[in-house]
């Protein structure tokens, strides 16, 4: 009895299973009621009674290590093999994976970038923070101007201040390179007013100008069409209100057609059948010469526009606050392939 006990503990030390198949197997060998240990429990009646109480403690640790193999040997197979659910599909498409969605801002000033890439106008960019001579002198702001003021425009020092328009980068493009230029400027700029649904105290802008020798404003009509019909679709009718920027002479506001009531008036084109949308006109000859440009041999036109004012139109967003809170209900909203 002894040597069976010792070669069957020899066997559990000893066995290795690969699959729970194989540990099944080692149960039904040892441990069922036909196996090996159940077999020694049976000829345990025979044995003599002195012996009795050594063999049955031996015995009953013989069970416990082939019960604890057994636990064992399942834990670490189990663990590897049977996890793997049956019905995996290797040759299925991954899942999809969710890219973020662009800034409705950043998907209009890409397509304005867009539209007039198409018509020969290349981006340029320059700093936010800028002296007086870029953002007011060279633009023919008189030197006691309303936008010269602290309550207007955010100064860091009597001399700078944050742009308060992208015309600061158009003047050190006409200062550095010689005409023809055709250029739009994208980028953020800052104004010191309190924030509300229709104003902020920073906002998005693209200008554009073109300077070549006979430019007219009959080329600045043409131009300022082909972006809205592209923008607003094919339908869309400009009309030119007289105006005034220290900058450019003549100066004009533009309205497109309302394209939301076709004309016969609702509340965003405040039952007028027009909105507008930017400002334009001739850059002036005194702008031109600042920037040591002949204005007897060239002219040039130029336009300003609100990126948020272009998307609040195209998406019908109403308050403008929603544009900087970063709420992603509203974010999610947008998609573009641009
Ligand atoms: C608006 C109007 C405008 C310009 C910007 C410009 C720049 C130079 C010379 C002449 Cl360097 N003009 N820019 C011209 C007319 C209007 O912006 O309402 N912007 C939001």
């Amino acid at each position: 009895m002894r040597e069976k006990i010792d070669s069957i503990l020899e066997e559990i030390k000893s066995f290795h299973a690969e699959s729970l198949s194989q540990a099944e197997e080692f149960r039904v060998h040892l441990l069922s009621k036909k196996g090996k240990i159940s077999v020694l429990f049976d000829e345990f009646r025979t044995v003599p009674n002195e012996m009795k109480k050594e063999m049955g403690q031996r015995l009953n640790e013989l069970k416990i290590k082939a019960q604890e193999k057994l636990h064992e040997l399942k834990e670490k197979l189990e663990g590897s093999e049977s996890s793997l659910p049956t019905d995996l599909d290797l040759t299925l498409p991954a899942e999809p994976f969710v890219p973020g969605t662009r800034h409705p801002l950043t998907i209009i000033r890409n397509e304005i970038i867009d539209i007039f890439s198409r018509i020969g106008f290349t981006v340029a960019e320059g700093p936010e923070i800028e002296d007086d001579w870029h953002n007011f002198s060279a633009l023919n702001f008189p030197p006691n101007h309303p936008a010269r003021d602290m309550q207007d425009t955010f100064f860091i020092t009597k001399e700078m201040a944050l742009r308060t328009h992208t015309s600061s980068v158009q003047v050190r493009l006409m200062e550095s390179t010689p005409p023809p230029l055709r250029a739009i400027m994208p980028g953020r700029v800052y104004r010191n007013e309190a924030i509300s649904a229709r104003a902020h105290c920073f906002f998005h802008q693209v200008e554009g100008l073109y300077v070549d020798k006979n430019v007219s404003f009959t080329d600045l009509k043409q131009a300022m069409l082909y972006f809205v019909r592209e923008m607003f679709g094919e339908k869309t009718q400009i009309r030119l209100r007289p105006s005034y920027f220290p900058f450019t002479e003549p100066s004009a506001e533009m309205d497109i057609s309302c394209n939301f009531c076709e004309g016969k008036g609702c509340n965003i084109c405040k039952y007028s059948g027009w909105v507008e949308i930017l400002g334009c006109g001739m850059v002036d000859p005194n702008v031109l010469e600042n920037c040591k440009i002949d204005s007897k041999q060239y002219s040039g036109f130029a336009f300003g526009m609100g990126v948020e004012r272009i998307t609040m139109l195209r998406y019908q967003v109403k308050d403008l606050r929603l544009f900087s809170e970063n709420d992603v209900r509203f974010l999610a909203q947008f998609r573009s392939a641009i």
